[in-house]
């Protein structure tokens, strides 16, 4: 049998059957589809909504990028077992979508781009956005999406949606290779009739695998940690996506590895886990980083191996470390010159697990209790960084997220992205639940926390949701609060205002660029931005999108606003203008960076500053290794 529908409602009707399935639970796959609607989808995906109406939820947004952004929010809170959909018009609408579906496929989550495209029959080249190349007849703007794309197809006939369909599904529901998904679908097509077979439109679970690892390769890694005296494990993200937190914490307490964590994988353990210490790498702790530098065995869970996470190659000097990579992608196993152990973390970890316990493995008593005091100690700087004594005073950063320490539980989750935030997140942040981080640092782009925010509250609709963002971030992109207040969504929007990009600002000076261009002030008589900072009402600016928006001017205040949003059920931001840092590091201040990262420093220049910095750099460079 066969049912008459066009490509369009076709591609509804099957998503909206299509189910993932792990570990006995199923779910939809694609929860709900987001769409900005124009001459390029509207009569295709947007009647085809029309006319699914609840069997497929349409999400209405203010920006393509956004509608991504939220999507992967939506993707990760949900353990990459139930995504999103997007619809987009062709042209700018398609290319808007450019930089969430990178973010997508960097961080391994998946989401379902739908850009409309020019007509497949080219009736009357070149129609309203079209890109003509002249060399090619065949490209399109949405060419752009191919290589931040994990599949991507352009639906010329409508029969060819059954074969590409399928393949966008397997991909997004492959844990290896999940990402961002693109079906191109031309605006002609998209309104034509086709008979679709009853097969196709039927029920489909996809069973998300948990592959085992293999024997040889277990064997390996069972013999170099039974060998190791100073073992440490870093846990990436793949932990989260495989829900291995609790195999994590198992394996841990048994063997008394210590655990550090990437910022994919920060919350794998929580924070008082006797083996949990903390973030590794330049955004890492000292407890962290101080055993990387002396661990003779690196096991990396589901990790990527970032610059970050390696301090750009510089955090584990010792040439006899050896690293074991526990990762469900071979692409990642084989990092560092690893023995590769490719497996899904919670499979590999129960396995090696079961493998060390007879005879019953443990580090060395002299190794645990060294790290266990290290952490004391760390824990204590964060408490001081943590302190806001003074309820008159203005905060600084790290004391605002002292007073969010303060007020929230296990079920509150924390959304950042990009700025210095994400540093202080990682070094500082006690993490109290598993799914309580959520810091995107895999494409650290600005803009994400507030639309992610809403789709974290989409996937986790009785949980406190708060973005955290500084104002360089909400200037980038902040229509999604619009979206929030249409679906009532009671996320909490908190804006660290230091009138700038301090983090860039800082950055900038390290390198020699004296905070050129990253403050917001007015530009002076010279021409360069040192003027008066610029008259921005961002609190107000929410407001006029519908939101409550509350000031905080001093402790006392923020503590009593960020109260009143944690229980407030409508969206409210709270702004806050923070007092200047003092500088990291320099003893009085909060901790700062704990290990090197490569900001390249320019080779010749004129300025002290920058000649300075760059010896500095060459210094910092020679101590770099490479494991091949
Ligand atoms: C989309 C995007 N553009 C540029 C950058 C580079 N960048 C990283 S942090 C930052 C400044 C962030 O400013 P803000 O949000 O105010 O946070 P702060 O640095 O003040 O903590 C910039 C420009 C980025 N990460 N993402």
């Amino acid at each position: 049998m066969t049912v008459r529908l066009t490509t369009a409602q076709a591609l509804i009707a099957f998503l909206a059957r299509q189910y993932t399935e792990r570990d006995g639970h199923r779910q939809r796959l694609i929860g709900a589809t987001w769409g900005i609607f124009g001459h390029g989808n509207v009569a295709g995906v947007g009647q085809a909504l029309l006319e699914a109406g609840p069997r497929m939820p349409y999400l209405q947004g203010r920006n393509e990028q956004a509608m991504v952004h939220a999507a992967v929010g939506y993707a990760r809170q949900s353990g990459r077992l139930t995504a999103h959909a997007v619809t987009t018009s062709i042209g700018p609408g398609a290319t808007n979508l450019v930089t969430g579906a990178a973010l997508a496929t960097v961080n391994h989550l998946p989401v379902l781009l739908l850009p409309g495209d020019t007509f497949a029959t080219r009736p009357a080249d070149p129609v309203l956005q079209q890109l003509e190349t002249p060399y090619a007849g065949d490209v399109s703007v949405n060419d752009c999406l191919r290589p931040v794309s994990r599949y991507f197809d352009r639906i010329t006939r409508p029969e060819a949606l059954i074969p590409a369909v399928l393949q966008a599904v397997r991909t997004l529901t492959d844990p290896v290779s999940t990402g961002a998904v693109t079906l191109a679908l031309p605006q002609d097509v998209q309104t034509e009739a086709y008979d679709w077979p009853d097969e196709f439109l039927a029920e489909r679970v996809w069973h998300v695998r948990r592959p085992a690892p293999d024997p040889y390769e277990l064997e390996q890694a069972v013999r170099a940690v039974r060998a190791a005296r100073r073992p440490l494990i870093v846990a990436g993200g793949g932990v989260r996506h495989s829900a291995a937190e609790a195999a994590l914490a198992a394996f841990a307490a048994t063997t008394g590895i210590p655990v550090a964590t990437t910022q994919a994988g920060k919350g794998a353990l929580r924070h008082d886990h006797p083996q949990d210490v903390g973030g590794i790498g330049h955004t890492g702790t000292a407890t962290a980083d101080g055993l990387a530098r002396e661990a003779d065995l690196v096991i990396g869970v589901g990790t990527r191996w970032t610059d970050f996470s390696t301090a750009s190659g510089t955090l584990f000097p010792d040439p006899a470390t050896r690293f074991v990579n526990l990762n469900v992608t071979g692409f990642d196993a084989h990092k560092q010159a690893a023995l590769p152990l490719v497996a899904d973390a919670r499979a590999g970890l129960d396995a090696l697990g079961e493998a060390l316990a007879a005879p019953a493995h443990r580090v060395e008593p002299g190794y645990e209790h060294a790290y266990t005091e290290a952490k004391a100690r760390w824990e204590a700087r964060v408490d001081a960084a943590f302190a806001a004594p003074d309820a008159d005073a203005v905060p600084t950063q790290t004391q605002v997220l002292g007073l969010l320490d303060a007020l929230v539980t296990d079920d509150d989750i924390l959304i950042n992205a990009a700025g210095s935030l994400p540093g202080d997140l990682h070094r500082l942040w006690r993490a109290r639940s598993p799914r309580q981080y959520h810091v995107e640092y895999g494409y650290s782009c600005m803009g994400y926390e507030i639309p992610a925010a809403v789709g974290v509250q989409l996937a986790a609709p009785d949980r406190p949701v708060w973005a955290l963002v500084g104002d360089g971030t909400y200037l980038m992109n902040p229509t999604e609060i619009v979206t929030a207040v249409q679906e009532r969504l009671p996320v909490k929007l908190v804006v660290l205002d230091n009138h700038g990009y301090a983090s860039i600002g800082g950055l900038s000076a390290a390198v020699g660029g004296e905070r050129y261009g990253t403050d917001y002030r007015h530009r002076d008589t010279e021409g360069a931005f040192t003027g008066d900072p610029l008259p921005l009402d961002l609190a107000a600016n929410a407001a006029s999108l519908g939101m409550r928006s509350l000031r905080a001017r001093t402790v006392g205040e923020l503590r009593a606003a960020l109260a009143e949003a944690r229980a407030a059920d409508h969206p409210v931001c709270v702004h806050v203008t923070l007092a200047a840092p003092t500088a990291p590091g320099d003893g009085a201040g909060p901790p700062g960076p704990q290990a090197w990262w490569d900001v390249p420093v320019a080779e010749t220049a004129r300025r002290p500053a920058a000649v300075e910095a760059r010896e500095e750099y060459d210094r910092r460079r020679a101590a770099r290794r490479r494991r091949l």
